[in-house]
């Protein structure tokens, strides 16, 4: 270890590449028990580091930004979302941010597809039905049983058409959906690919046969799924998540797949996760998964990649190609 290399600390275990790679370049100090740090165990062990590497688990709301030690001078981030740290804070007081767009774009959008399948055709059922031994006592297969929904020639509203909303696009047109979508601009044709746009989240919502939501958790979007929301949209409508928890308001989801008014919900996402809303449980509509979006090796090591190649820039004096603050 050269006494030059900037001091690190790493406040999770990352992939052993990531983890290889930082302990090469960087003097780290690592959580090596991967322990869900608050703000303030970041704060109790940055007072001798350059920068800190985080994932979205820790956040980092204006009093924790302000609170850390001034040696502190980089946060990067191993996520696309930064909901969980404070900008405007991270500016006023020359704290450099970075996330990592891009790479988990077409991971996430995979498990978007398999949330729409797994919740339009029933799969939750399926799976308990076949692992519990439960088949045989139910007759077997039969021409009605698990019938679920049909995504072809199905309406799919994306909301938020950033890189994943597009990447889920793509997919689902390849299984024949129409794509529809919100985003708080239009998109350029060559972006769009014939999607239609809605001007409101609303008017994308009426139309929505399935709905998969892809915006940022922002004030605005916070519970924009909610009952007012889910009575606009088609009866027996598919909602998939693989935003985040938040933009869903879980008292409407939850009455709505009771009732069937929804017919069935992927989700990988939630609000206060991992502390999962337990009515979701018990919902055999409910088809959900613990936040594993962008959990490939490949798309895992990337963040990695990305979020060093970011820190690597600040210390050799360049701009980091994904700054935020
Ligand atoms: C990550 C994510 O797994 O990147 C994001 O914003 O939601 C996930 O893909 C997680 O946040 C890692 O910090």
């Amino acid at each position: 270890m050269s006494d030059n290399k900037p001091r690190l600390l790493v406040a999770r275990v990352f992939p052993p590449h990531v983890m290889e790679r930082a302990a090469r370049d960087y003097d780290c100090i690592v959580n090596s028990e991967d322990a869900n740090w608050t703000g303030a165990d970041v704060i109790a062990r940055a007072g001798d580091v350059d920068a800190i590497l985080t994932s979205a688990r820790t956040k980092y709301p204006a009093e924790v930004i302000r609170d850390l030690p001034a040696n502190v001078r980089m946060l990067a981030t191993f996520s696309v979302g930064y909901e969980h740290i404070d900008l405007d804070v991270a500016k006023a007081r020359g704290l450099v941010v970075t996330n990592t767009p891009d790479v988990l774009t077409e991971a996430v959008a995979d498990i978007t597809i398999l949330l729409l399948l797994a919740a339009s055709r029933r799969a939750r059922e399926g799976f308990e039905m076949v692992s519990s031994g439960g088949w045989p006592g139910v007759g077997g297969w039969k021409p009605t049983q698990l019938l679920g929904i049909g995504a072809q020639g199905k309406v799919l509203g994306i909301l938020g058409m950033g890189r994943i909303g597009r990447a889920a696009a793509a997919r689902a047109r390849a299984m024949g959906m129409t794509i529809h979508y919100h985003n708080r601009s239009r998109l350029t044709p060559d972006l769009e690919q014939g999607a239609v746009y809605h001007d409101t989240p609303q008017s994308l919502l009426k139309v929505s046969q399935f709905l998969s939501i892809h915006c940022e958790s922002t004030p605005q979007t916070h519970h924009l799924i909610n009952a007012e929301g889910i009575a606009l949209m088609p009866q027996g409508a598919v909602v998939v998540n693989t935003a985040r928890g938040d933009i869903v308001n879980d008292d409407a989801l939850v009455e709505a797949l009771k009732s069937g008014r929804i017919a069935a919900a992927g989700l990988d996402v939630f609000n206060g996760e991992p502390n999962v809303d337990p009515r979701y449980f018990d919902l055999p509509n409910a088809f959900i998964l613990p936040h594993i979006g962008s959990a490939t090796m490949e798309t895992r090591n990337a963040m990695g990649d990305r979020a060093l190649d970011n820190l690597d820039a600040f210390f050799r004096g360049d701009a980091p190609l994904d700054r935020l603050a």
